[in-house]
């Protein structure tokens, strides 16, 4: 056994966000995204032993405001309070965007302010809500911390998630995009480049735009083709980076029904550009809503798949964060996440 297992950060303030509504298919259904994911994984941590389990450390708002503005995190704060004020019977959800032609100023009314802080309308936002967002960026900092310190990889056991997150826009369940925070503290920290890849199920569009422009911040997503699924409007294969950034974000897409054999090209050729990069750290948004019986993905990956993936994950040799994201058939999310570790340990 590995005489320094991988250590697990979690919060249990991740349950304070447990709304009750996403709308999807014209229905409020119970969230996809839900406490038990969190929970489940977890389980599974102290099941397999995988190894020490922290809480995390308070790093106030400063490293999320290395990524978000100023004003998006004032509105994360108070929307739910704004919303009450309001009289609003139920759940906060956007329902008005600035179309094309439209403008994009600051409405002081709260549905103004929603529609202008998000990009989609599934995710609620109710009491607790900032508190678990906040947690979930702790929990992705604290791990990073580990890695700084000297741990070659850390488990970031966050939720909510955080890939969709732009600097200022909330959607597809995520506030505050923990990848991105930790790859600019590492950034902060002297680090020079740092590779994110995002195996997730879903484009990372917010990770995407967060270093859009930039060439220390190489950002890698493997997902399923955005013409046919969320987040629709970003992702596609010419999206190459602009500016400094020209040659530095990579999108790889996938049909529905694709399984690990064609995935895993991707993977290498997602690793192999991470190998031409050389960065000094990695950050892994890992989605395992790529596997087989995910309720609202469409790819083949089965449970020993991730074995595999994390096996190629720590050929890279590379100081590794792994923050959790998407995920839904709550039954084998923890194996699945799990395996991911255990594979990188050297599990086969
Ligand atoms: C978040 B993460 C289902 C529509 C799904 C939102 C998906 C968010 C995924 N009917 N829309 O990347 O796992
Ligand atoms: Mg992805
Ligand atoms: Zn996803």
């Amino acid at each position: 056994k590995d005489p320094r297992p991988m250590k697990t950060v979690f919060s249990p303030l991740h349950s304070r966000r447990h709304v009750r509504t996403e709308l999807d298919g014209g229905l409020l259904i119970e969230p996809h995204e839900k406490p038990s994911r969190a929970e489940t994984i977890l389980a599974r941590v102290k099941d397999q032993a995988l190894g020490e389990i922290l809480e995390p450390e308070e790093f106030g708002l400063a490293p999320i405001q290395r990524v978000h503005t100023p004003d998006y995190v004032a509105f994360l704060e108070t929307c739910w309070q704004d919303w009450l004020a309001a009289g609003k019977p139920g759940e906060a959800i956007p329902a008005v965007w600035a179309g094309r032609g439209m403008r994009h100023r600051i409405p002081k009314d709260i549905d103004g302010r929603l529609g202008y802080y998000s990009f989609a309308a599934e995710t609620s936002i109710s009491e607790g809500t900032w508190e678990a967002a906040r947690a979930s960026a702790n929990v992705a900092l604290t791990a990073q911390k580990l890695v700084a310190d000297g741990e070659r990889a850390a488990f970031a056991l966050c939720r909510p998630p955080g890939h969709h997150a732009h600097a200022d826009l909330f959607g597809g369940y995520c506030f505050f995009n923990n990848a991105a925070i930790v790859a600019q503290a590492f950034r902060d920290q002297g680090y020079g480049k740092v590779a994110i890849l995002d195996v997730d199920f879903h484009h990372g569009n917010g990770t995407q735009a967060i270093f859009y422009d930039r060439a220390d911040v190489l950002t890698i997503s493997l997902h399923g083709d955005p013409d046919l699924v969320f987040p629709h409007f970003l992702g596609f294969e010419d999206e190459l980076g602009e500016g400094t950034g020209e040659g530095y974000n990579l999108n790889i897409v996938y049909p529905p029904g694709t399984p690990y054999s064609t995935w895993s090209q991707g993977l290498e050729t997602a690793c192999e550009r991470i190998e031409v990069f050389k960065p000094d750290a990695l950050v892994v948004a890992l989605g395992v809503d790529t596997f087989e019986h995910d309720p609202i993905s469409f790819f083949k990956l089965a449970s020993e798949d991730y074995l595999s993936l994390g096996q190629r994950l720590a050929q890279l040799g590379l100081p590794t964060v792994f923050t959790m994201e998407g995920g839904y058939d709550v039954d084998a999310i923890g194996v699945n996440a799990v395996n991911v570790m255990q594979g990188f340990e050297g599990k086969s």
